[in-house]
C-alpha cells in the first residue's frame, strides 16, 4: 500500500466505495467520471504505478482483472452489443491515477481511433 495512492486507499476501504466485485486481489468499482453508461475500474491490490511496470509475478494477476471484467460485462448485459478494455499507460496516454486500473467502458457505441 502507497499512502498518498487514492486507489490504495479504496482497495483497502480506507476511502468508502462501493464495490461491484471484491477478492483477495482484485476490486472493481464505477469510475466517479463515467464515460459511458457503464464504466468500471477494475485495480489490483497490490500498487503497480504503470502497467508497463508489470512483472512476471503479475501475470496471472493481469489475466484474472480481465476475467472479472468479462464476468462484469455480462453482469452489465454489454456482453452481445460489445465493449471497451483500456489500460492508460503515461502521460501521453492520459493516465491520471498511478495505480494501475483496467477500464471496462460500453452501453455505447464507441469511436476507433481513440482519442
Ligand atoms: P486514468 O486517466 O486512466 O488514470 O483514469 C483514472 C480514472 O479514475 C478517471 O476516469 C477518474 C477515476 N477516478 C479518479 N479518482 C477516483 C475516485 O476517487 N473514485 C472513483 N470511483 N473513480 C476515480
Amino acid at each position: 500500500m502507497e499512502k498518498d495512492c487514492i486507489f490504495c486507499k479504496i482497495a483497502s476501504g480506507e476511502i468508502g466505495t462501493e464495490f461491484l466485485y471484491e477478492s483477495d486481489d482484485i476490486v472493481a468499482f464505477r469510475d466517479l467520471n463515467p464515460q459511458a453508461p457503464t464504466h468500471i475500474l477494475l485495480i489490483p491490490k497490490k500498487h503497480i504505478p504503470k502497467i508497463s511496470e508489470i512483472k512476471k509475478e503479475d501475470e496471472a494477476l493481469i489475466g484474472k482483472m480481465i476475467d472479472v471484467a468479462n464476468l462484469l460485462a455480462a453482469k452489465e448485459n454489454i456482453l452481445e452489443n460489445g465493449y471497451r478494455m483500456v489500460f492508460n499507460c503515461g502521460k501521453d496516454a492520459g493516465q491520471e491515477v498511478f495505480h494501475i486500473h483496467l477500464h471496462l467502458l460500453g452501453g455505447r457505441k464507441m469511436i476507433w481511433p481513440p482519442g
